[in-house]
């Protein structure tokens, strides 16, 4: 069934997670309210897991972990492609369902599903090469080497704007690298969780060999989340969010000693020189800004522009923003669809009226298109001329808001971009390999992901995935982000006959 303008959307959303084989209760009475942000309709509602139920998935996965750890790695691979073939199978019902509940157009849904693909095929791989130095030793008759162990259960809690691939960016790793996941989704898009789940299942039901209970899902608020963040043996918490979230999760992993791994706000900056090739910045900048209705922790906020381009470019942008094809984000050729929620076109005027009063000019951030959906939030996206970076830009923003800056020296551009709190992504339009070698270097972007002649957001899994400061400093998805998901022995083994100490010292019993 796709889309039709009579379609229900809960309908849509029903007769997918029928497909998939959702078996949970979704029409629990007086339970957590899914809602489409697409028109505001009721898609399900769940009831939340207690915090007893939280505590034995816990210890379902402790105990699933201990089998697990055993298992060769290459064999966990196996776990993992079986995953990305059940996903390639279902992805364009995956792709619809996060369209119905985070509002994302056809386009970007399949996008992240093909995201959770990429990772399986990355971590299939990767099953063959969790590699451990060989390191030389001082000692005569004496070799040294480090070994990758798995690490534990990996609590997972996510955000609604990537509802399913933050998930698979963690998971595929933590299961080749021998660990248990228990996922907290946002209580936004707790149907894209289960529906994973359910796709994990299958995965599970051809695998045959594997421990129960690899993967879980908790439905639920605050508080499955909290009791994840407080539990010794939950050995890692990657948390996507804000970073207010951050802040609280942060200190409270460590004040028992255990890992953290945070993914929270950016605050994404474009700088655009004279020697730009300015029809690739606007269709980057745009895609960038409006692109998951400026709803990606990856998106354009900031756009830091040459003076002597300035108006040209702010023109054209004004031009295409007018004119973009904003609606149902499951229709063809819809380039922006809804904001998630009521909040979230609150939290976007407030920024609008806080930057008037700090002297910002404002083209767009109406909200459109009420008769037809009266219940759900579509805008029209925003740019806001600034003469300085305020309090107001310097802050994140879950809208499409894009704010201009003007510059002239490079050096000013590059100081702009990096006084925001948050470093997560920066990218840099120019032709001149002086500019672009100058951001790229130790003293330009301090951004976590920093990219020449592409928009910010839309990273490849290859790569990992983070960014710095208020971001939170963790790193997720490809290159060596896997240590994150194991633990590090460094092993001295001594075949000689001796007993040579390091470091020279003498004990002669
Ligand atoms: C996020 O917004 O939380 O780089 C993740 C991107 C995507 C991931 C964004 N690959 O925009």
């Amino acid at each position: 069934m796709t889309y039709t303008a009579t379609a229900h959307t809960s309908e849509l959303a029903h007769s997918i997670l029928a497909r998939l084989g959702v078996t949970t209760a979704l029409d629990f009475q007086q339970g957590m309210s899914v809602r489409s942000p697409i028109d505001g309709s009721q898609l399900a509602q769940l009831r939340p897991h207690g915090s007893e139920e939280v505590k034995e998935a816990i210890a379902r996965a402790h105990q699933a972990w201990q089998t697990w750890r055993t298992v060769p790695a290459p064999v966990r691979g196996e776990l993992v492609r079986l995953l990305g073939q059940e996903l390639r199978a279902e992805k364009h019902a995956l792709g619809q369902l996060i369209s119905l509940e985070a509002g994302k157009i056809t386009s970007e849904g399949l996008g992240e599903v093909q995201e959770m693909i990429d990772i399986c095929d990355f971590a299939v791989g990767l099953s063959r090469q969790l590699y451990g130095l060989t390191i030389a030793s001082e000692r005569p008759g004496h070799r040294m080497m480090e070994t990758w162990h798995p690490l534990g259960v990996v609590g997972v809690i996510t955000a609604f704007n990537f509802p399913m691939a933050v998930w698979a960016w963690n998971t595929a790793l933590a299961l080749v690298c021998g660990d248990a996941v228990v996922w907290k989704p946002s209580e936004k898009t707790p149907l894209s969780a289960l529906a994973c789940q359910a796709v994990f299942e299958r995965a599970m039901a051809r695998f045959q060999d594997g421990p129960a209970h690899l993967s879980q899902v908790l439905i639920g608020g605050r508080e499955p989340g909290e009791i994840l963040v407080d539990d010794a043996r939950v050995a890692l918490v990657s948390a996507t969010g804000s970073t207010r979230m951050g802040r609280e999760v942060g200190p409270r992993v460590a004040r028992r000693f255990g890992r953290v791994l945070l993914e929270l706000g950016g605050n994404n900056a474009v700088i655009v020189t004279p020697n730009a090739d300015l029809d690739l910045a606007v269709r980057g900048i745009v895609f960038a800004a409006v692109g998951t209705a400026g709803q990606r922790c990856t998106s354009t906020r900031r756009l830091i522009v040459h003076r002597s381009i300035s108006d040209q470019l702010v023109e054209r942008l004004k031009q295409v923003y007018g004119r973009l094809r904003i609606g149902n984000p499951l229709q063809e050729g819809t380039l922006l669809g809804p904001l998630v929620d009521q909040a979230a076109f609150e939290a976007m005027q407030a920024a609008l009226e806080a930057a008037r009063a700090q002297g910002g000019r404002v083209t767009g951030g109406e909200r459109v298109l009420q008769d037809e959906f009266p219940s759900a939030y579509y805008v029209r996206p925003a740019i806001v001329e600034m003469d300085r970076q305020t309090d107001t830009v310097r802050q994140e923003t879950f809208a499409p808001i894009l704010y201009v800056l003007r510059y002239e020296e490079l050096s000013e551009a590059l100081a702009l971009q990096n006084d925001v709190p948050q470093g997560l992504s920066s990218a840099i339009f120019s032709n001149d390999l002086r500019e672009t070698e100058a951001f790229l270097s130790a003293s330009g972007s301090d951004c976590g992901i920093a990219n020449v002649n592409i928009g910010t957001s839309g990273a490849e899994i290859g790569g990992a995935f983070g960014g710095d400061k208020e971001t939170g400093g963790g790193r997720e998805s490809g290159s060596d982000a896997w240590r994150a998901y194991m633990r590090r022995a460094t092993n001295t083994i001594n075949y000689s006959r001796e007993l040579p100490l390091a470091q020279g010292v003498k004990f002669d019993l």
